[in-house]
């Protein structure tokens, strides 16, 4: 038979011994499949994605790895990577089952989302292409502890397609990181033909991020094996990382749900079968004599007979019955409530910004593992508001550096490289530029430690200016809490004095959990402040009292805290006592502040510059409503931005439509009188 002619598996390293525990591993991974479609007709397990014919590029790329310091990021799949590296077909079948002792997600997540601390598998999503800025972020974190470790990643050829794909390539080719990104390419996402996918070579694309792209046969172990002990030999020199494209097929449907017989022939199917990697091994082994065919069939029945044995045990273990546990690493309690302003710090008078600057310097002092990057951040320039200034030049070109414009990628990046052990602090430049980095933050790192059960966290923290008032025009302007608080797994804060800058950018940096820091640009120079000096930090979902008052509580944040302030005086003036509430922290919210304030005053005005539909005062309107209720002596009111899709640049339309200090006395003195 035609097997990976003029390559003997001797010239490459492996011994006999590995040779045949390859084709066992190909075998298992092949009878894994068997064994699953089997149990999804018998309505055993409920949903099944097969590996079958992708055996040889799954497995072979294993023994190009060391299994002590690499990490590999396999996608669903990768039943050979996941058998080759490590996880028993226990483990397996316990996804399959979805159970509680499921070492993967705790039964949380489809099968197939591989996901190992200890054997470093950074917990995997269903979402094509995500994978690949965590790599990069893997690659950085092992870079920068200056390790010899590589970092695999996988997909198929439909995943090329995405965005994050091309992103992380570009990333890896500027920075020559250790990865190895090996597509699949089985010439079909689900029905689409791979013609409608990808125009020209997939290989050739990595010439243009700047390294090298190698196609191969994917059904010739052997073959597969030698271009990827040649790229992880690169990638260990610090040569770069490498493109293989391994060609090959599935023989089950995408998945259990999926009837391909709808967009190939039986015929087409047939032919590649006659290319099965399994088979051909199989054949190897007899030829050259390491195995006869009755050690064969032996070796055959003993896989069997050890998955039979798993299935037993993994259908036995109990189901998971925790649904809304591990949605943080850390779950900050609430209270005791603030009913007295906090007192003033001593410092230095500084501004937001300089405050910024300065929480930066100190962190980064303070913590060896914490790391910068973004659009523009690094040496002198240090950011368009010039937050991170200096930070390269202290700290070095490895803990503050700049990253291509490609948002997806610069959270991707912290997720993996906060994932491998860093505390990772991107800088997104302008919070209106965030929404393309949405599906990294909300389906990645929100759901991260969640979704592996706890095993994984990523401390990040993603700073970004927002907010308007500065003739930012439509897209310099946004406001973007909402999208965020809504998401659980997200701690979303909002400082608004230097003081709180430090205090919660302090915090912020030593949470488990990723944290969005909104910064209120239009606080920046605006805002003065004390900056404390030595220790201080304010807790995660502690609100401050700016101003204690009794007639009705204004509930505000960033820069709509400072109007508050500015209208105190004036409401004084007009006889109106109100007491001014801080949220700072939006999530997790600060409920039994607002709660007691509410018990004293009965009123309440909640004020913000984001839009006010489904803004995220209606949120802290509906719990007033619902858990005060019989406190209140007036509606509960909103003065917020209108719903206009975005601000205007004209200052005579800004002006108008931007909440102001003003419209607080106006929307007060109506609260106070009904
Ligand atoms: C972002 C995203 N879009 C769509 C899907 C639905 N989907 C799941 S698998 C798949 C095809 C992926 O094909 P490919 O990357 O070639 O891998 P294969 O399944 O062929 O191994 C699609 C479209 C998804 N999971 N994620």
């Amino acid at each position: 038979m035609d097997f990976d002619r003029n390559l003997h598996h001797g010239e490459l390293g492996l011994t006999d011994a590995q040779m045949v525990e390859m084709y066992r591993l190909m075998l298992t991974a092949r009878r894994v499949d068997d064994r699953m479609f089997a149990l999804q007709r018998q309505g055993r397990a409920p949903f099944v994605v097969g590996s079958s014919g992708h055996e040889a590029v799954q497995v072979a790329s294993v023994f190009a790895l060391d299994r002590a310091k690499d990490w590999v990021l396999p996608y669903y799949r990768d039943m050979g990577v996941g058998l080759a590296w490590g996880f028993s077909p226990e483990d397996i079948f316990l996804g399959a089952f979805a159970k509680k002792s499921d070492p993967m997600s705790g039964g949380r997540q489809l099968p197939g989302h591989w996901s190992s601390p200890e054997l470093r598998v950074l917990t995997q999503s269903s979402v094509i292409g995500t994978q690949y800025p965590h790599a990069v972020g893997i690659a950085q974190a092992i870079v920068t502890r200056g390790e010899d470790a590589v970092v695999v990643v996988y997909g198929g050829e439909g995943s090329t397609s995405e965005g994050d794909w091309h992103e992380a390539m570009n990333w890896a080719g500027i920075r020559k990181l250790p990865i190895v990104f090996v597509i699949e390419n089985n010439h079909y996402a689900i029905s689409v033909p791979s013609e409608e996918q990808v125009a020209g070579s997939l290989a050739a694309r990595a010439l243009g991020y700047g390294f090298p792209g190698v196609e191969v046969d994917g059904n010739r172990t052997l073959r597969v094996l030698k271009v990827m002990q040649e790229a992880v030999a690169r990638a260990r020199a610090g040569e770069g990382p490498t493109l293989i494209e391994a060609g090959t097929y599935r023989y089950y449907a995408h998945t259990s749900d999926d009837n391909d017989a709808l967009y190939r022939s039986r015929e087409e199917v047939e032919t590649w079968r006659k290319r099965d990697p399994v088979a051909r091994v199989r054949q190897y082994l007899i030829e050259n004599r390491l195995l006869t065919e009755a050690e064969e069939d032996a070796l055959d029945e003993e896989v069997v007979h050890v998955l039979a044995e798993a299935v037993e045990l993994a259908e036995a273990a109990p189901a998971p019955d925790e649904p809304t546990s591990r949605v943080y690493a850390r779950v900050i309690q609430p209270g005791p409530a603030a009913t007295e302003p906090e007192r003033t710090p001593t410092g230095e008078t500084v501004n937001l910004i300089t405050a910024i600057n300065r929480a930066l310097h100190e962190i980064l002092e303070a913590y060896d593992d914490t790391v910068v990057f973004g659009q523009d951040v690094a040496r002198r320039k240090g950011g368009v508001f010039k937050a991170t200034q200096d930070l390269t030049e202290r700290f070095g070109a490895k803990r503050c550096f700049n990253t291509p414009i490609a948002e997806s990628s610069i959270i991707g990046a912290a997720i993996g490289m906060s994932a491998a052990g860093f505390k990772v602090i991107p800088e997104i430049q302008f919070a209106d530029y965030i929404h393309p980095a949405f599906d990294q933050i909300v389906s990645e790192a929100a759901r991260i430690s969640f979704r592996s059960d706890g095993r994984w966290n990523v401390p990040i923290v993603i700073r970004t200016p927002y907010g308007a008032g500065i003739h930012g025009a439509l897209y310099h302007s946004q406001s973007i809490e909402s999208f965020y608080t809504h998401v659980p797994g997200l701690k979303v804060v909002v400082p608004s004095t230097p003081a709180d800058v430090k205090g919660l950018l302090f915090t912020a940096v030593e949470d488990p959990d990723p944290v969005i820091f909104l910064e209120p640009k239009k606080l920046y120079r605006l805002a003065k402040g004390p900056y404390p000096e030595g220790e201080h930090r304010v807790p995660l979902g502690r609100a401050v009292i700016r101003h204690v008052g009794s007639d009705l509580t204004i509930i505000a944040y960033g820069a709509m805290a400072h109007f508050a302030m500015e209208a105190v005086p004036v409401l004084e003036e007009l006889g109106i006592s109100p007491e001014v509430i801080d949220l700072r922290s939006l999530k997790p919210l600060d409920w039994p502040t607002i709660e007691e304030s509410i018990k004293k005053t009965s009123r309440a005005l909640i004020v913000h510059e984001d839009n006010e539909f489904v803004g995220y005062g209606a949120e802290i309107a509906a719990q007033i409503a619902d858990k005060t209720f019989e406190y209140l002596d007036a509606p509960v009111r909103r003065y917020a931005l209108t719903d206009v899709p975005a601000m205007p640049y004209a200052g005579s339309l800004e002006n108008e439509l931007y909440p102001s200090p003003e419209g607080i006395v106006r929307h007060a003195q109506d609260l106070a009188k009904y």
